[in-house]
């Protein structure tokens, strides 16, 4: 039943499904789990580096390199959505302090989608795959942030975690749950 995997603040949806990153046609930007290089890699950087063409590598060029915690945009080339955010995600314990640096990354995303005017948002883990944030602290980090940050946005209405599996699915639904239910 939709009421129960979503969750509203200031009028907006915040919603954790099972999927692929780079097959959310509806939403207006997805957010890429980058390396500082803002090039290919593993993980959801490979995925969408495949989805998107060659096209964004190079019109990443320009822009790289870029530090933990910091987001930047690109069109959406080959992908159904018409923006892509990349960021990089802090290394587990080794960018430090990496809750801070993991917030950043969610904070400075959804503002740079706001600002350019956006109303869909898509993101992916960061850090939790390549760069070993354990899950649960990295949702706990990802959720909050989120949920602070919705007081604040002007034209964001939908904020969608699209997590690889069923298990980080319910993990950050249980996250939300708990720390929606707070505020
Ligand atoms: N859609 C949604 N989630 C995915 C997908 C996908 N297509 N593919 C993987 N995940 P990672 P990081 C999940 O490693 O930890 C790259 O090589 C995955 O299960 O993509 O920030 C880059 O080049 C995990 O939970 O990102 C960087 O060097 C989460 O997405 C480095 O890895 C993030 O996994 C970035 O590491």
């Amino acid at each position: 039943m939709m009421v129960d995997l979503c969750k509203m603040k200031n009028r907006i949806r915040i919603e954790c499904i099972q999927g692929d990153i780079t097959n959310q046609p509806d939403l207006d930007v997805v957010v890429n789990a980058a390396n500082a290089r803002l090039m290919p890699g593993g993980g959801v950087a490979g995925a969408i580096h495949r989805a998107a063409g060659p096209e964004l590598a190079e019109a990443c060029l320009p822009l790289a390199p870029i530090q933990p915690g910091e987001a930047v945009m690109t069109e959406g080339f080959g992908l159904p959505n018409g923006h892509i955010i990349h960021c990089l995600g802090p290394v587990y314990g080794v960018d430090e302090p990496s809750d801070a640096l993991l917030a950043d990354c969610y904070r400075n995303a959804v503002q740079l989608a706001d600002q350019h005017g956006l109303a869909a948002i898509g993101f992916p883990a960061l850090s939790t795959g390549a760069f070993g944030y354990p899950m649960e602290a990295a949702a706990r980090v990802a959720l909050g942030t989120l949920l602070a940050e919705a007081e604040r946005l002007a034209s964001v209405r939908l904020i969608r975690f699209v997590l690889f599996s069923e298990r980080d699915r319910e993990l950050h639904q249980r996250v939300l749950d708990e720390l929606a239910a707070r505020v």
